[in-house]
């Protein structure tokens, strides 16, 4: 088995059965600039803490895999050029530690290695999905939520992608979408997608219920739990749509696809708002830690 390096306040608090979350480092690296995308990392762990966990940002760092980076590691990582950083889902990862090179972990990468370290619940912005105009363009997060057992606690899929499909896919492969308090599939930047959810859930508490009853089962794929952008972050969802398809059609025309597409559109959607994609992104992001941490807590208390 692979050496996973862990954080010594997140190697105690596993030992102690104390609750951790996940946190991605993609976003870190190729999801927002520098030095917000510093800002929002650490926020985000104090948004962990205030919820009541301990916070494990995870990242491949010259090959070794990090369960937990100190703020030093977290700052080197988010000055990095993106072309240094493998974007790493779980065809990346064996190509970055067999290269010693670094490596960021998407969705999908952070569901695997938060698995292999003993954590369950995990926290983001949004997970990939099913392209728009693209229809085998389809993230790889979804079949890691097939296939690895963790709960995802984001907004739900960038409204960059095509939520009617992406919604369908996860039916498809088994996973529960949660929706903390709300009864509409949240659409990342805006609060609503009018796609309904599995299940509408008020707190924390029944969170955890519903992950114990999800563990208790074995089953083996990972568990939503959407939460929808603070209200006062929010952006209008008419404004922000024409942004997307503003930046889809740009996207295309400069030939934009694969793995690049998401990056690239999320910068160029910054700048049609004048940042206001990027204050709701944060805002979310931050939101999310704190959710995560009381999920992660309640869970502690049932098991
Ligand atoms: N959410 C953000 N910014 C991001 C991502 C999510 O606000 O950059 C990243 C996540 O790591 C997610 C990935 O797993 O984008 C999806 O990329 P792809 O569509 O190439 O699978
Ligand atoms: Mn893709």
């Amino acid at each position: 088995m692979t050496k996973l390096h862990f954080h010594s306040d997140v190697q105690e608090a596993i030992e102690n059965k104390q609750p951790v979350v996940a946190l991605e480092s993609t976003v870190i690296t190729h999801g927002l600039p520098y030095p917000q995308n510093v800002e929002t990392a650490v926020s985000m762990e104090t948004a962990v803490k205030s919820g009541g966990a301990t916070p494990a940002t995870i990242a491949i760092l010259s090959g070794e895999i990090h369960i937990g980076l100190t703020r030093e590691q977290i700052e080197y990582l988010g000055k990095q050029p993106q072309e240094n950083v493998h974007k790493c889902s779980r065809r990346n990862i064996p190509i970055a530690i067999g290269k010693k090179e670094h490596g960021a972990t998407t969705v999908a990468g952070t569901m695997i290695l938060a698995h292999q370290a003993g954590i369950s619940i995990f926290a983001t912005g949004g997970i990939g999905g099913v392209h728009r105009g693209h229809p085998f363009d389809v993230s790889a997060d979804l079949q890691e939520l097939s296939r690895t057992p963790v709960a995802v606690i984001c907004s739900g899929a960038k409204s960059i992608l095509d939520l009617p499909a992406t919604r369908e896919v996860l039916e498809t492969n088994g996973v529960p979408i949660l929706g903390y308090q709300t009864d509409m599939l949240p659409s990342f930047f805006s609060r609503s997608s009018g796609l309904s959810i599995d299940i509408r859930i008020e707190d924390a508490k029944e969170a955890a219920n519903i992950i114990q009853s999800h563990q208790a089962l074995s089953l083996q794929n990972g568990l939503l739990i959407t939460v929808p952008v603070p209200e006062a972050e929010a952006c209008d969802p008419v404004m922000i749509e024409q942004a997307i398809q503003k930046a889809t059609k740009e996207a295309e025309a400069a030939g934009v696809h694969g793995p690049e597409s998401t990056p690239w559109l999320l910068s160029r959607i910054v700048d049609l708002t004048n940042g206001q994609s990027m204050r709701a992104n944060r805002a979310l992001l931050q939101n999310n830690g704190f959710v995560a941490g009381q999920i992660a807590q309640s869970l502690t208390k049932l098991t």
